[in-house]
Order: C-alpha cells, then structure tokens, then sequence
C-alpha cells in the first residue's frame, strides 16, 4: 500500500479514486490471502487441493483462480472452525439460522467490530443521518447481525439510539411518537406492518419525526419504497448485507441518487459469477454476487457464494461500484412447471393493481402431477367478493402474461396475511421433497 493511502483516516477511502482502490485492494488482498492461508486450515486444504498459492495472485484479476466458498463449507466447520484468530480474540459471535440446518456461526475481533461498526456509521450518514440524530433500531437484537450492528455504528456515527428489537408492534408505535426519532432502521415489510399499526390507531403516520428510513436484510421492490415513502412521509433507502461477510453495511444506497447500492469496496471485493457454472461474470451482467473480505481479521472470507443475483454497476457518487437492488437469490427461485419465478417478479406485478396492498405469500404444491401456484395478496380497503374475484382475475392475467405463469390468484381483506416482524416469509413451498 503507498504511503499516500496509509495516511488516509477510515473514512477517506469513501472517496478514493478509482486507481487509489485498486491499489489498497490488491494490497490488502494479498496479505489477507497469505494470512488466511497459514492460520485456516480450511482454506489452506482447498487453495492445495485447487493447486494455488497466495502469491499466485499479483492482480486483482487473480482472484477467481481460487475456490469459492459456499454455506456448505461453513457448516461443516461449525461452529468455529473458520476462525483465523484464537477464541481468546474473539469479542463477539453471532449466527444466521437459515431456513435448514445447522446455523452458520461468524466471529469477530475487537478491530471487527470497529470496522463494522465505521461501515455502518458510514452507511448512515449515506442514508442522510448525521450526528446527534435519533435512531430507532427495530431489527432484532441478538444472534441476528441486524440489531447490534446498526446499534455500534450509529454509537459510532454520534446518534442516539433507541435498541428496540423487533416485535411489539403498538410499542414501536408509541416510542417513535414518545421519543420523536429522526431514523428507523427496519425490514421493509415490518415497517409496513408499523405503518398499518399507525393506522389502525388513527394516528397520520406522515406526521411522525421520522425522515429517514433504512431498510434491507430482505428482497424489496421499487414498489414497496414508493408505498413506504407515501405511507410515512420520509426518504426510505436500502441497506445491505449479510452475516458471512459482516452483516449489515456491506452497501448501502446514497439518499442523494437512490440508484442501487454503494458496495464498501475499500473492505469487500464483489464479484459476479454465473450460478450454474462459477465463471466470473463481466461487470454489468447479471448473476451471483460473491465476496472477499479486504479486512476481517477473526473470520475472513474468500470468494464467498452469497445466492443474491444482482449485476454491478459503475460508481456514480463515489468511485466504488454499486450494485442494482437485489432480485432474488438463486434459492428463492421457484420452478413452476418448468417456468423459473423469482417472488420479487410476482411482487411486480401486484404492485401495478393499486387496489393491491404490499402484503402477499406464493403457496406452491402439486396436487396430483403438476405444480400449482396459488398468490394469496391483500386489498388495501375491504371489498366486496365480486370486487375481489374481479381483482384476481386481472392479477391471474397480468401474472401469466409478464411472468409466464399460470396461478390462482385469491384477494383477501386488509390484515390477511400474517405480518412478519422481521424477515418477511413470501413463499410457502408445499411440494413433496426429491
Ligand atoms: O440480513 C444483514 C442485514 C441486517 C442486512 C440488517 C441489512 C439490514 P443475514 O441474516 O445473514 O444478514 O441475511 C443475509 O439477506 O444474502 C440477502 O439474501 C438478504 N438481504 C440483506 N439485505 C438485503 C437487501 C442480514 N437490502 C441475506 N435487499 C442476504 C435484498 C437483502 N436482500
């Protein structure tokens, strides 16, 4: 690394050109990999087996000669078998449970958690926030990444913070009309669930302090920002990441552009990759986002398959490289008699009936030979069973026509579907296994 970028203080790198990042990146890249290499002895057991050395790398472009890293692998050395420092460095652990199996255990140092802690603060002030803001945390606090990770950044960034949680829908009401925070940071689809509470108790959810909202850890649409914005009356931007990586902050969208999400390259190298055949893919196609960690130090991560599709994109704001809203992950993706669906296509589609509201499952089962989709979504107002009928139909029609999919469309009155207070469940996929 030069002199020149050593100097830079953390948040400087926000703003490194495009030569200056390639050059920490390579940088740190290297010793990374030659770190990781002498102290786990996963990867040191695959880089062999691929027949490839850290010093085989001397350009970025490098990378992809090395294995990837799947789910599977962190599983296998549950629960801390990926570390790369001993337990006794180790301040902090968290999980992701996934939907199967085993959850997949990630660790962190004290230097992690204050470079997570610098990403977040950073994201915030990228979402609009600034110091002596208050933000009300409604991600879940625990194992989840969500709730303490945005909690220490926005320590960090100068805020107030209201640790919430999720869950407890009419408290998350009467503190954000109690304590007046200028941020929420939430799921979209429980900000929503916040947002009918406001309702139902008569209050105008336009009217709150709230300025700000900072939502992800799950897939949402244009659609869904243009109601959240409507509804509450602030500036609603995506935030994402994963645990694998570090958690929330891994990208976040500037409120100034609202064009994707800024990646923090200075810490994560993207790639994409093609999902069926693991080639690397060319900036600007679309595939599967993979990861290298720059930084971490307890559990770094080489080339890790995260199964979010997405394509990146140019920087705009800074010369980091966005990437377009998540469209599904490669999991998600539903295989109707023969049709590939993602549920974010499905949610396009509802979005454009405005008698709709955001609020949908896909239930999938296969009565006798054939699948059969079956899209059970709310009316916004209580309609009558002529209405409804009416209203699916036109859905069913839409559905088959841009989708390519035949489904049953069923409207259901306002509260229906079951609210998540996190991670919204879209899909319930009742098909025999194997
Ligand atoms: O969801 C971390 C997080 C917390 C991100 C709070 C943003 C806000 P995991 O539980 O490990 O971590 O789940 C990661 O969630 O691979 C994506 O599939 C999905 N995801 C996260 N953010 C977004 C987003 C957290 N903005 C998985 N848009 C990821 C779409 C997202 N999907």
């Amino acid at each position: 690394m030069s002199l020149r970028a050593e100097v830079y203080s953390f948040d400087s790198f926000e703003t490194a050109s495009i030569e200056e990042l390639r050059e920490l990146q390579l940088a740190r890249l290297s010793s990374m990999l030659a770190r990781t290499y002498e102290r786990v002895a996963h990867y040191r057991r695959k880089f062999d087996a691929a027949g490839v050395q850290p010093n085989d790398l001397r350009s970025l472009a490098d990378l992809s000669k090395f294995p990837l890293t799947t789910k599977e692998d962190l599983r296998q050395n549950y629960p801390f078998g990926m570390f790369a420092v001993p337990m006794d460095s180790i301040v902090r652990v968290h999980a992701s449970s996934g939907t199967t199996g085993q959850p997949t255990v990630v660790g962190y140092t004290q230097g992690d958690i204050r470079t997570w802690a610098g990403l977040i603060a950073r994201s915030i002030r990228a979402a609009g926030g600034k110091p002596g803001d208050k933000i009300h945390v409604a991600y879940g606090y625990g194992l989840f990444t969500g709730g303490l990770g945005l909690h220490y950044g926005a320590e960090q960034l100068g805020c107030t913070v209201i640790p919430v949680g999720g869950g407890f829908t009419e408290r998350q009401v009467q503190l954000i009309t109690d304590f007046k925070p200028d941020i929420i940071a939430v799921t979209p689809s429980y900000l929503l669930a916040i947002a009918d509470e406001f309702d139902r108790r008569g209050i105008d959810a336009r009217k709150t302090s709230l300025r700000i909202a900072i939502c992800g850890a799950e897939p949402w649409t244009d659609g869904m920002r243009d109601e959240i914005e409507r509804r509450m009356g602030l500036q609603a931007v995506n935030i994402y990441g994963l645990s694998e990586v570090i958690g929330p902050g891994v990208g976040q969208e500037y409120v100034a552009d609202k064009d994707g999400l800024t990646i923090w390259e200075d810490h994560f190298l993207p790639e994409i990759i093609d999902p069926d055949t693991g080639k690397s893919l060319p900036d600007g196609e679309e595939g599967e986002l993979v990861f290298t960690s720059l930084t971490k130090e307890a559990m770094p991560i080489i080339r890790y398959r995260t199964r979010d599709l997405t394509r990146l994109l140019p920087g705009t704001g800074r010369a980091m490289r966005r990437i377009e809203r998540i469209k599904g992950r490669s999991d998600d993706m539903l295989i109707i008699r023969g049709v590939n669906v993602f549920p974010s296509q499905i949610e396009g589609v509802l979005a454009n009936i405005p008698e709709f509201a955001p609020h949908y499952i896909l239930e999938v089962t296969r009565p006798g030979q054939l699948d059969e989709l079956d899209v059970l979504v709310e009316t916004r107002t209580p309609a009558a069973p002529h209405t409804e009928a009416a209203l699916a139909r036109q859905a069913e029609h839409m559905i088959k026509a841009l989708v390519g999919v035949t489904s049953t469309v069923r409207a259901m009155p306002p509260g229906g579907i079951e609210r998540s207070q996190g991670k919204a469940r879209r899909v319930i996929d009742k098909r025999p296994k194997g």
